[in-house]
């Protein structure tokens, strides 16, 4: 019998590597379901709840969110959609060996993860692109102090858990550098079995 599980394909890359970008394209064009980890932390810091400061910390520290907060609002975000049968974009997520241990022991196997897209672009393309951004983001992360911190922890945390993917076979890597249309271009051959 075909499995009924809902597919998730995580969405990694560095600060301003795409991810939001890319993922609202597969929305648009295709229906998928998208959870911003980011954007779900920075929703449950502004409602105030007494997770609020510790994750406004993180963020304005470009630190990683313990996997507790961060893997139930996830789970939260599926379960309003819908769970079954779908086909979830989860950007930004696993970010660390702690994500990835916590999301395996929370959800593991009642999901399918066929592959995992890496944006791939360098710092400088990423830089210029957020400190664009940060004219109108309201993002208190959006600054070079933070920036740089973020860069950090995607390289010391992140990248190992991309590298753990490539050696599974289940990392897409995809070049985040030219246009909007021409990466997205490369998704759709990407997605192929799946759209
Ligand atoms: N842009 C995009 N693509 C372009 C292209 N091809 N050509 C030219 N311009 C392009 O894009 C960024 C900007 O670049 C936009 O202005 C866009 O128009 C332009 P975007 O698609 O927003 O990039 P994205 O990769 O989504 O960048 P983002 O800043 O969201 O990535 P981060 O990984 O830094 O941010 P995230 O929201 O995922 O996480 C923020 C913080 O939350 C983390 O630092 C961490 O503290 C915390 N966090 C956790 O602790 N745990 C989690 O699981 C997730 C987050
Ligand atoms: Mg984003």
């Amino acid at each position: 019998t075909p499995s009924l599980k809902p597919q998730v394909f995580f969405v990694l890359g560095g600060p301003g590597s795409g991810k939001g970008t890319q993922c609202a394209k597969m929305v648009e064009k295709y229906g998928f379901a998208h959870l911003s980890a980011g954007d779900l932390l920075r929703e449950e810091r502004d409602s105030g709840s007494e997770t609020a400061a510790l994750i406004n910390q993180c963020i304005v520290e470009g630190k990683i969110v313990p996997v507790e907060i961060t893997c139930q609002l996830l789970k939260k975000g599926m379960e309003k959609q819908g769970w079954a049968a779908k086909r979830f974009l989860i950007d930004g997520f696993p970010r660390n060996q702690d994500n990835y241990d916590g999301w395996s022991k929370v959800i593991g196997d009642s999901v399918d993860v066929p592959f995992i897209l890496f944006m791939d672009a360098d710092e400088d393309t990423m830089i210029a692109r957020i400190i664009e951004r940060s004219k109108t983001s309201g993002r208190n992360d959006d600054n070079i102090e933070s920036l740089k911190k973020r860069f950090a922890t995607f390289r010391n945390e992140t990248m190992p858990i991309v590298d753990l993917y490539e050696t599974m076979g289940k990392c897409r890597k995809i070049n985040g550098l030219r246009g909007i249309e021409e990466v997205f271009a490369d998704l759709e051959t990407v997605f192929a079995g799946f759209i």
